[in-house]
């Protein structure tokens, strides 16, 4: 296994140096939990270095780390049980995201969808995080904002154009609330969904809406734990897995905007998690 070093620096400058063989292979090798507690005045620089059999993961993986390190506030636990599987933790839910997808899609935020019940209290219906793939990202941002440096790009809204672009990116829904009817959910998108398709397309879109429900009939079951996929591939094709279980694709430019809309549009479900994203990807564009 590779050698993992996570250089701390408290207010007290330390250094804390794991010894690379001090942990056993296939027992959970190394776990960092960096909570909101050791938050303030912590500027952690979390680097991994390992011979990878992975290329593309190697990267992918530190660059997720090195931009985990810069973030604040930091949004969840990190917590690596080899260097393959490393995996973020959404500090309210305890739900894990890995921090690479499909082997090339990295991390680039995770969040949470609340919806109002009554409008009374706000009940966690599912933890959200947005991957896509570092290379996409850079190639196709850095033709528009190529001589742009770190900073400047932070302050445009690099989550547009991603929305716009014909990369391809994976929304990952972990079901949090354990009693979702089938007819609740519908529900839910035909407001959430549904009113993106009409800002975007100008018209109701009731028949694209439809189609997209209709992907999922009354036997589908989501119980907490569920984990959908919302990948929009190359040549805006929506499709949906339930539990790594293909349920349906949808080509439609106006659905694949929509649904990035609910998670980095100009509302959120989560403004915290789009900034987080917002940030991510102006640091892979001037990498
Ligand atoms: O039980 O009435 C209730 C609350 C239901 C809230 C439903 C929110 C559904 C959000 C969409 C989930 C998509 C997986
Ligand atoms: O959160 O309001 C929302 C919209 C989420 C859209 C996700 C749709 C995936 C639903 C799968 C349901 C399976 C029965």
């Amino acid at each position: 296994m590779g050698s993992l070093r996570f250089p701390f620096s408290f207010s007290q400058p330390a250094t804390t140096r794991f010894p690379s063989g001090a942990f056993s292979p296939g027992s959970i090798a190394c776990s960092v939990a960096v909570s909101a507690a050791i938050g303030a005045g912590i500027s952690a620089g979390i680097s991994i270095s390992q011979n990878s059999t992975n290329p593309s993961l190697h990267s992918a993986l530190n660059s997720f780390l090195s931009n985990f390190s810069r973030s604040s506030p930091l949004w969840g636990s990190l917590s690596l049980s080899d260097s393959s599987a490393a995996v973020v933790t959404e500090s309210k839910t305890g739900f894990s995201f890995p921090a690479v997808l499909k082997d090339s899609q990295g991390l680039l935020g995770i969040g949470l969808r609340r919806k109002a019940v009554f409008g009374l209290k706000n009940i966690d219906v599912y933890a959200f995080g947005v991957y896509a793939d570092d290379n996409d990202i850079k190639n196709f941002l850095s033709e528009k904002y190529g001589t742009l440096l770190t900073n400047e790009l932070k302050q445009k809204e690099v989550t547009q154009d991603l929305m716009e672009s014909d990369i391809s990116v994976t929304v990952r829904l972990q079901i949090v609330y354990g009693k979702l009817s089938i007819r609740s959910v519908r529900n839910a998108f035909e407001d959430s969904v549904g009113s993106r398709l009409k800002k975007f397309g100008g018209s109701e879109n009731k028949e694209l809406l439809q189609k997209f429900t209709s992907q999922f009939s009354d036997e589908y079951k989501i119980p907490r734990g569920s984990i959908i996929d919302l990948s929009k591939e190359k040549g805006y094709v929506l499709r949906t897995t339930i539990d790594g279980k293909e349920v349906g694709s949808v080509q439609s430019q106006l659905l694949c905007r929509s649904i990035l809309d609910l998670y980095i549009g100009d509302e959120p479900f989560d403004s915290k998690a789009k900034e987080e994203i917002n940030l991510k990807l102006a640091s892979v564009v001037t990498k």
